[in-house]
């Protein structure tokens, strides 16, 4: 009998990468961008018309499984994979965007804090948050910007929020924003669009973590936060999370969106998904992702807004 839809393990992962890229050469293509602290390759998809040019066309950046156990977070990116591939062709609205754009998805970030939560004698999981570098660093403390500044990050070893010894002293951090500056051609960064995808308190966030502030000179303005909370109060709407401001969950130095916004000026989101649980039954994976299709596109397609 057919096996009910479950968890990919990091292995099963990289699998149906391979497939994806072996049905659909001409719009997927397998990029790496570095190895993790215990040596493994971070692996993600391209997908884009011409997928082997580097065209001229506002980029998109999502990533997922940077907290190991948030294994909702790799199926999110899977399902948006498969739709983009599958529907090329005969959803008008998603050959649209693979035409116009280029998708960069990335979704298992944290490799080793993905396998090693996975090998586990219980169904439940290690609970496992961090990487597998000594202690463990959280890569969403281990950002470069505004790097331990402010509050919600640690200098203890032992802490589940750990920020590093360093600004992107994790290999997997590093790797990473090496290659997102990569995408910075000619002084021009390339990405329009970051999402950062997490789980598990349905909320939809924009930078900054940092600062309860909603404007920083310099760094954002009344513009581009109204932008921001617009587009993410829009997407909220559908996915029926709530939309806030990072800061308004906690205050939080060293994480993905502050980055990205704050050093890279890519327009930036971190999703919190849903399931009540690291682990929600499998039978639930397919409802909980479905539910973000429409605000996958939607930030995509957001990727061409002038900020
Ligand atoms: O604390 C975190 O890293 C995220 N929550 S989680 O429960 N998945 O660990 C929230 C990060 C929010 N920060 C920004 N969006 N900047
Ligand atoms: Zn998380």
């Amino acid at each position: 009998p057919a096996s009910a839809a479950s968890y990919h393990t990091h292995a099963e992962t990289m699998a149906e990468l391979d497939q994806v890229v072996a049905n659909y050469p001409q719009i997927a293509k397998k990029f790496t961008i570095g190895k993790t602290y215990e040596g493994r390759d971070i692996v993600g998809v391209k997908i884009s018309d011409n997928v082997a040019t580097d065209e001229d066309e506002p980029e998109v950046f999502y990533q997922a499984n940077i907290h190991a156990r948030e294994r909702l977070t790799n199926e999110q990116a899977l399902y948006f994979i498969n739709i983009l591939t599958k529907e090329y062709g005969s959803t008008k609205r998603i050959t649209d965007l693979v035409n116009s754009r280029e998708f960069w998805i990335i979704p298992i970030l944290n490799v080793d804090g993905q396998i090693y939560d996975m090998t586990s004698d219980t169904q439940a999981g290690r609970m496992w948050r961090k990487n597998r570098q000594g202690p463990g660093t959280d890569l969403n403390r281990n950002y470069a910007f505004k790097w331990g500044c402010c509050g919600g990050s640690s200098g203890d070893t032992a802490s589940e929020t750990y920020r590093g010894t360093s600004p992107e002293s994790a290999p997997e951090l590093k790797a990473v924003t090496n290659f997102i500056r990569s995408r910075n051609i000619g002084g021009k960064q390339q990405i329009k669009m970051f999402l950062d995808i997490h789980s598990v308190a349905n909320l939809v966030l924009w930078p900054f973590g940092y600062t309860t502030a909603n404007t920083v000179p310099g760094s954002m303005s009344a513009d581009e936060e109204a932008a921001h909370r617009t587009i993410g109060t829009q997407v909220a709407r559908i996915n029926g999370y709530t939309p806030e401001q990072s800061s308004d969950l906690y205050i939080n130095d060293g994480s993905s969106d502050d980055w990205t916004w704050g050093d890279q000026r890519i327009f930036s989101y971190t999703f919190e998904l849903g399931g009540g649980s690291f682990y929600p039954a499998p039978s639930q994976i397919e409802s909980l992702t479905q539910i973000n299709r429409d605000p996958l596109l939607i930030l995509a397609e957001f990727a061409d807004c002038p900020y």
